[in-house]
């Protein structure tokens, strides 16, 4: 059977050579995109459902403790020592669930309920893990482009292109308006030496 809901990535990768990570940190800081992240991750049509976010153990780790576990959604952790996590995360609360498996990850949220988007969102391992296979049926995508310095990146991801489409601007534009998702331009934003566009893939049949 097929699930109840989408399976997406969000992802911001450097063009060309999609790097997307450094020293087990983003290579950038990017206030606005963050603030994109943010909203698209959390926002859903239905005000009595959730969306889920899934992570390897690597990104939550990376994420500020401030922040995490990423607040009101769902965060799903992917660890093989589930013990271990738990044991050494303080953060750890109901918003929380530990998975072993991807596959398990996504059981666990077929029987949740009142889920409404499913967020990969990395690291590189999952994402090209996923990537690999079908299970993935949209991307969303944040092109960066860097306009003067040289940004460094030690992970990156493969997204074969012959295997996805890009949307027209609109088919983004409608998703975002639908779940309240507003101020933000597509194309041609910058912060300080980086330029990046908000893109959408989706797979081919
Ligand atoms: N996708 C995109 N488009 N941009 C990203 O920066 C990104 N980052 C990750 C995965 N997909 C991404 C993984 N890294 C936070 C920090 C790191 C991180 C993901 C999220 C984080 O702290 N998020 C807070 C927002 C904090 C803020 O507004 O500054 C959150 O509530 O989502």
């Amino acid at each position: 059977m097929s699930r109840p809901f989408k399976v997406n990535i969000i992802v911001a990768a450097l063009i060309p050579g999609y790097g997307i990570g450094l020293k087990g940190q983003l290579p950038w800081s990017l206030k606005n995109e963050m603030k994109y992240f943010r909203l698209l991750t959390t926002n859903t049509v239905s005000p009595t459902s959730k969306n889920v976010v899934i992570m390897g153990r690597n990104t939550w780790e990376s994420i500020p403790p401030r922040f995490r576990p990423l607040p009101n959604r769902l965060n799903i952790v992917l660890t093989r020592n589930t013990n271990n996590f738990v044991k050494n995360n303080a953060a750890v609360d109901e918003s929380v669930l530990v998975a072993d498996s991807l596959k398990n990850g996504l059981d666990i949220i077929e029987k949740t309920g009142n889920i409404e988007e499913v967020f990969l969102i990395g690291g590189a391992d999952l994402y090209n893990q996923c990537l690999a296979s079908d299970i993935v049926d949209r991307i969303f995508l944040t092109e960066v482009k860097s306009l003067n310095s040289q940004i460094e990146t030690d992970v990156s991801i493969k997204i074969d292109p012959s295997q996805w489409i890009r949307q027209e601007s609109q088919v983004l534009e409608k998703y975002l308006q639908d779940h309240g998702v507003n101020g933000f331009q597509l194309n041609g934003n910058k912060e300080g030496e980086l330029g990046y566009d908000f893109t959408l893939l989706e797979r081919r049949k």
